[in-house]
Formats: C-alpha cells, structure tokens, sequence
C-alpha cells in the first residue's frame, strides 16, 4: 500500500491548549507524523510518496469558499497587528446570540471555529493545506485501481465541518478525499471514524446527503469531547436520514466491546453499496493515549484492519488522532498491516 506524506507537517507547531483547565503544551505536535513515517518505513509497508497539487478547488467542494479563504489569509492579518504568538479564537457565538461575521480578526477566529484546540502560527497554512492535499493524492491511487492507500495526514481533519476548525482540526482531509472519489465517479462512498473522538465535522458535511454513509465508533459525548454531537440518535436529515451512525461508547471500552460497534458499522456498511471506504484512522483509542478512555491494545490493531479488509472495498486511510506518542507508529501501522495481511 502506497504512503502520503509531506515534510510541510512540520510547518504547524502549536505552542499551547487547554486541558483539565490548565494550559498545557499541544498533544497534536510534529513528532506524531514523524512516528507513523518511521514505522511505515521499518515495516516496508510499501513506498512512501510526496503528494501532488490539486489546488483549492476540491477543498471548496466541502468546505465553506470564505472559511477557507480566512484560513489562508488569517496568519497575515494576525501578523500585520504586531503578533508573532500562536493565533487562538477568544469568543463563541451561544444560543441567541446573532451570529453575524465579525470584522476584526479574533471575533473572526471565533465564529470559524468551535474551540480552542486549533493555535495556528506563520506556516500552518502551509501545513493545512499539504494536509488537504496528502489525502487528495492517496485517494487518486483509488481512483487509478489500488486497493488501499495510506494519507499520512498531519493536521488531523474529521472536527473540522463545513465552516469551522476545532479539535487539531483545520480542513477535514477525509471529507475532501470523499468528495473527490464521489467527483472522480464513485455513487457512494462510507467513511468509517475509528478516532476516539466523534467525527462531528464529517458528519456536519455529509449529514443531508444519501451519497455518503457516515459511521463513528467514539467516546460517548456525554462525558467526553466533542461534547455536543454524536450521539446514537444523530442519523442524519432531510435526504441523508439514515445515512448517519454514532456508535457512542462507555470509557473504559476495550476491543471485545469496541468490536462489536465495529462488527455493526461493518455490516451497515456492507448493506449500503458503497464503491469506496474512507476510515478517519485515529488511534487514541490506544489504552495509554493521555486525553483519551478506551482500552484497546496494540495487537487489537491488526485484528481492526483485517476486519476492515472483510469488506472487500477499495479503502483509503486518512490520519486522524492518536496522542501516545510512542506507540502511535506501531497502532496506525497495525492497521494498515492487518488489512493488507
Ligand atoms: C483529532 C483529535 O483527536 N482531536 C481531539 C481533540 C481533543 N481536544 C480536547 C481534549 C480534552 C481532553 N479532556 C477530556 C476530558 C473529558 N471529560
Ligand atoms: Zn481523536
């Protein structure tokens, strides 16, 4: 299986987020992708190429031409008031509030995004976009016959919805690369979110439309992040009713619990006809991740990807989170490995 990777990752590097109400150094940081590229080469999974340019265009047929617009500009702005620290949004529109876009740039953070989890310095853009742009070249392998292929994405995408960041989240990578497959000529495409975290940008995008079946097996949003999508009885409106599962789950939630939600996805999947599958590949649901509740072991990872790979779909793997470090390369790649064996 082909790898996407590009060296601009290292171009986002967000100094602070807030956890357990506390500023603390960023859990999404460069190391992460530079993990996963080191086991992806040690284990020979297959070669690892740089992504090619597809320009703005396939990231606006996802997301919002003005919201991405401000993310391309806003570094600029910020710098021309005299700062140089990391861009971070400061206030959020709440019920009743008229949520008017704001000129000044930091209501303009705040009314592009849902969090603070999202500090944006002079080269994120840069990493965004090639973000964008590693998913769009892994799908093309797809489209082209290969039956997988790996988009090492760094940033993280599926908090990201049609006009808002959020959660590490800037551009959602696997809705871009979804929506080109469909534009490239696949009827229907499922995403399949294995991230600890509910997918509640995919969702935010594709929840009206039948042509793309939205699955997430996550923390149960009652007591975790992102606290206010992603519960079971989310499932989709107008044309896209029923085209929309949440698998929320208690923590603590190892895989014989964990895979029985996955053994669910996978038969709803199975029953969809889709022509592709997507999966929003985020492995904090590793037993050691440092924000994260389940109890999935590194082994259990083989045993994901070959039951994913009982599909029998075209697949493309798009990173999402995963934040113990260490064993982050090992998780990802068991994934990969397990669906290949
Ligand atoms: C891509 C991705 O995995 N983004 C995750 C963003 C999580 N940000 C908030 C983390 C909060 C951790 N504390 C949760 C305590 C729950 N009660
Ligand atoms: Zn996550």
């Amino acid at each position: 299986m082909q790898t996407f990777y590009s060296d601009d990752h290292r171009l986002h590097h967000g100094q602070a987020e807030l956890n357990n109400g506390q500023l603390m150094p960023c859990f999404e940081k460069p190391s992460r992708a530079d993990m996963v590229l080191e086991r992806v080469r040690s284990t020979g999974l297959g070669p690892v190429q740089a992504p090619e340019d597809f320009g703005l265009a396939p990231i606006k047929r996802v997301h919002d031409s003005q919201f991405v617009d401000f993310l391309k500009g806003a570094w600029a702005r910020w710098a021309a008031l005299g700062r140089s620290h990391d861009m971070l949004p400061l206030a959020w529109p709440p019920r009743r509030m008229p949520a008017r876009c704001p000129e000044d740039i930091d209501g303009q953070l705040g009314y592009y995004s849902f969090d603070a989890g999202v500090p944006m310095n002079a080269g994120s853009w840069q990493a965004i976009y090639s973000s964008a742009q590693v998913a769009l070249s892994a799908q093309a392998r797809l489209a082209t016959g290969d039956q997988a292929a790996f988009a090492l994405c760094r940033p993280p995408g599926h908090h990201a919805g049609i006009d808002y960041m959020g959660g590490y989240c800037y551009l959602n990578n696997a809705a871009i690369a979804t929506q080109a497959l469909l534009d490239g000529g696949a009827r229907k495409v499922a995403i399949l979110d294995v991230d600890f975290h509910h997918g509640n940008g995919t969702q935010d995008i594709f929840y009206q439309r039948p042509d793309v079946l939205f699955l997430s097996i996550h923390g149960d949003p009652r007591h975790e992040y992102p606290c206010f999508a992603g519960y079971a009885d989310e499932r989709g409106e107008g044309a896209g009713l029923g085209y929309n599962y949440n698998y929320p789950l208690a923590a603590g939630s190892d895989w014989t619990r964990w895979s029985q939600a996955l053994a669910d996805a996978l038969r709803v999947i199975a029953g969809y006809g889709a022509d592709a599958l997507v999966v929003s590949l985020g492995v904090d649901t590793y037993k050691q991740d440092p924000i994260s509740s389940f109890k999935l072991d590194s082994p259990d990872y083989l045993r994901m990807g070959e039951q994913i790979a009982s599909l029998g779909l075209p697949s493309l793997f798009v990173m999402e989170g995963g934040y113990a470090v260490e064993e982050i390369g090992i998780n990802a790649v068991n994934v990969l490995s397990g669906f290949s064996s």
